[in-house]
């Protein structure tokens, strides 16, 4: 088992043209929570600071011609080089279009790592040899198309560091999150009781645990099923969950009588 699962260190390297932009998230709110309490341990590299000649140029024109510029590959690789002597274990990963959706799975499974190298491409894109010599995976956060990959790979690791054990207090704890248990949360109220002539529903001011409890799960089910059916399409319910289902459809037919 890695160390991040025992320890709950995770040393993420970020590879991008843009080091700046990530000042701000890693100072800011859990990640830099995480980050003071040793669960997060950050690393920026600038690729221009591997890159060679007085002018230090990352970027050169497409072979066969077309408009755009194309990462060169060499201060890439150089600046992968100087990632992996401080993350030796890591998987390289590029942030792009074409490489698999990142989802709540997925952040999941990249949490138990160790240490992880974000690679963030500009312009048209990183040419092809980088990616086939060095590049473990291709992870796109979704079906759109951004300037560069540093706002993907902050979606990426924030996801990520909420995940790493000791991140997340009991309090705002991942366990109940929506995608946790393939359904979205239920809804969330806070004081005052009635706003905008709207009440909170009366069982949440009961303090009858019990009965809370089910009526979170209930309208977790029920929201899904209103607001993102696709997620119950390969799903299975659990045996609570069929007996909530089984009333609604009693409900129904004695509706239709
Ligand atoms: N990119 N998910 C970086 C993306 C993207 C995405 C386009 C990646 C531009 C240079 N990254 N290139 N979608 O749109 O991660």
């Amino acid at each position: 088992m890695g160390e991040a699962a025992v320890d709950g260190t995770m040393k993420v390297c970020v590879l991008t043209l843009f080091p700046e932009l990530f000042g701000p998230f890693w100072d800011h709110g859990i990640i830099r929570r995480a980050i003071q309490g040793d669960k997060l341990n950050p690393l920026t590299i600038n690729i221009r600071d591997h890159a060679e000649g007085r002018h230090r140029v990352t970027d050169d024109r497409p072979y066969g011609g077309g408009c755009g510029m194309v990462m060169k590959p060499e201060p890439l690789s150089a600046a992968l080089s100087a990632a992996k002597q401080r993350l030796p274990m890591a998987k390289t990963l590029l942030l792009s279009p074409q490489g698999k959706r990142f989802d709540q799975q997925m952040a999941q499974s990249l949490a138990a790592a160790d240490e992880l190298i974000l690679v963030c491409g500009r312009y048209e894109g990183v040419d092809e040899r980088f990616i086939d010599g060095h590049v473990d995976a291709e992870i796109s956060i979704g079906d759109f198309v951004l300037t560069g990959g540093e706002l993907g790979a902050m979606v990426v690791i924030d996801a990520v560091a909420r995940l790493i054990p000791g991140v997340l207090g009991n309090e705002d704890s991942a366990e109940n999150d929506t995608f946790s248990d393939g359904l979205v949360e239920h809804a969330h109220y806070t004081r005052p009781p009635v706003y905008d002539n709207q009440r909170v529903p009366d069982v949440l001011l009961s303090g009858n645990h019990q009965e809370i409890d089910r009526w979170r799960r209930e309208a977790a089910l029920i929201r899904t099923m209103l607001k993102r059916p696709d997620l119950l399409d390969q799903r299975e319910f659990s045996p609570q969950e069929r007996e909530i289902l089984k009333k609604w459809r009693r409900d129904i037919d004695s509706l239709l009588g």
